[in-house]
């Protein structure tokens, strides 16, 4: 049985020179034009970046390789007994474009666990952090710690041709990927849990073992992880977390530096930290109105009041979505078999109740409908996980995987260091000025 390098190398390499030719060849073809709305506007939709391992479209949501998140949930493996895919499974598929079967998961979580030792100086770097320093900083700074031990930096030290920078970038990825849960949990424990740290179970996935550690008994989290850290793992490559890595990563910076890059993306409120706005978001709520379960008039007065004070309702409105995000779908899915009489889900679902039609009013928010961050607090409280700052964390581990993955992808296709081109606001002055001459 070939490695999963190997697996990649035999359908990365000969797409790579079959891509170059098809550029040289078809180069000079116009793919859009761009708007000044969208040059003012955070170059929104404009098509300007190749990502192989998903692809988002407005009306259906994300496919990751094809697949829909709802036939993925049919079609990934998942762990003996277990309902929910595994994030061994969508990792395969976006790396090698082909759904994995029970054995290619298993050779992954393998391959993870062989590799998952963190080195101790990443231990000591964080104990020199006040413990109070946001879990996304802590995160971040990690990730870039363990830069110590990357291959490709050494590799390239050593001199290599480009065609091979997508081997040691490959072990980077790996060993990278593998590391995150223990990180992860490492920086829950010393925040919230006193520093008591649990060490990690090897007979476990990565996932499972990911919840093993954060020190959560309850067997159904496991299952929320594996569902949690597959959906969040990648929306095609124009969101700021996989950009950042992207363009990090084009400079060909290693796989550290370049995952700390779209880490500190994620942890933007407009971005991933949403996922901790919410929740605090229906906490303030709550208190403020006096009620554990407000009535749907209270919320959309609160809702009402938000917008008034100019700041956003959290977990609502995409740049890209224009339906209810299929993320945000399943999540519910999952609480409502599990958990129909929470109390924080079900005003979570009142939200989705009265949000869209409140922000629907406002013709100026493109999308009134809840975004995957709307749901996630509401599913880690039901199990105990209360520390919101935390959930960014989570969001950014399995981002790993999709942002990693393309870096994979982005060595081995020989992509180009980025560098779009910026003007002034007298060159866009100056030019429309001559546009509009030139057509009247
Ligand atoms: N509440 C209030 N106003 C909102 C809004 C919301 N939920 N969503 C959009 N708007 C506003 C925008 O702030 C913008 O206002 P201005 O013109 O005054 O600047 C206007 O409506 C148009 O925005 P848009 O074109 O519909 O959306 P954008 O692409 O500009 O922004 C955001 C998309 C996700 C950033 C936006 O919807 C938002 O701020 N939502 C709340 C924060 C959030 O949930 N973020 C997570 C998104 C999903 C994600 O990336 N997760 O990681």
């Amino acid at each position: 049985m070939s490695t999963l390098k190997e697996r990649f190398a035999a359908k990365a390499l000969p797409l790579a020179k079959e891509f170059k030719s098809f550029v040289r060849e078809h180069g000079t073809k116009v793919v859009g034009n761009v708007t000044l709305a969208q040059l003012a506007g955070g170059i929104r939709g404009v098509k300007s970046l190749i990502t192989e391992t998903s692809q988002l479209d407005a009306m259906e949501g994300i496919r990751f390789r094809g697949y829909s998140i709802p036939e993925l949930k049919k079609l990934l493996p998942t762990a003996e007994g277990g309902t929910e895919p595994l994030p061994e499974g969508i990792f395969y598929l976006m790396l090698i474009g082909e759904l994995p079967t029970q054995e290619d998961v298993a050779m992954v979580s393998e391959e993870w666990r062989k590799r998952s030792e963190v080195p101790q100086h990443v231990f000591d770097m964080l104990e020199t952090l006040p413990k109070e320093a946001h879990p996304m900083t802590q995160f971040s700074t990690a990730i870039l710690a363990m830069q110590t031990d990357s291959v490709f930096a050494k590799a390239y030290e050593k001199g290599m041709n480009k065609r091979d920078y997508w081997d040691p970038m490959f072990e980077d990825v790996m060993n990278l990927i593998a590391k995150l849960p223990r990180i992860a949990a490492y920086i829950y424990r010393r925040s919230f849990h006193n520093g008591e740290h649990i060490a990690p179970d090897p007979s476990l996935d990565w996932a499972a073992n990911f919840a093993h550690m954060m020190g959560v008994k309850d067997p159904e989290f496991k299952s929320l992880m594996r569902l949690y850290l597959t959906i969040h793992a990648d929306h095609e490559g124009g969101n700021a977390s996989a950009h950042a890595t992207h363009l990090v990563g084009s400079t060909l910076s290693d796989a550290y530096y370049a995952l700390s890059g779209g880490i500190n993306a994620l942890a933007g409120p407009l971005h991933g930290l949403a996922n901790q706005e919410v929740i605090r978001w229906v906490l303030n709520m709550r208190k403020e109105i006096g009620a554990d379960r407000p009535s749907l008039e209270q919320i959309e007065a609160y809702i009402r009041q938000t917008l008034a004070d100019g700041k956003v309702v959290p977990g609502y409105g995409h740049p890209v979505l224009r339906i209810p995000d299929p993320r945000f779908t399943v999540q519910m899915e999952f609480a409502k078999a599990h958990f129909p009489d929470d109390e924080i889900a079900n005003v979570v679902w009142d939200i989705y109740e009265v949000a869209p039609k409140v922000l629907g009013e406002k013709i100026k928010i493109k999308s009134p409908y809840p975004n995957v961050d709307a749901h996630s607090g509401a599913t880690l409280m039901h199990y105990g996980v209360t520390e919101y700052n935390f959930y960014t964390v989570l969001f950014g581990t399995s981002r790993a995987l999709g942002v990693l993955a393309t870096l994979c992808w982005d060595r081995a296709l020989g992509f180009a260091i980025e560098r779009p081109k910026s003007v002034t606001i007298e060159w866009i002055k100056e030019f429309v000025a001559k546009y509009e001459e030139a057509t009247v």
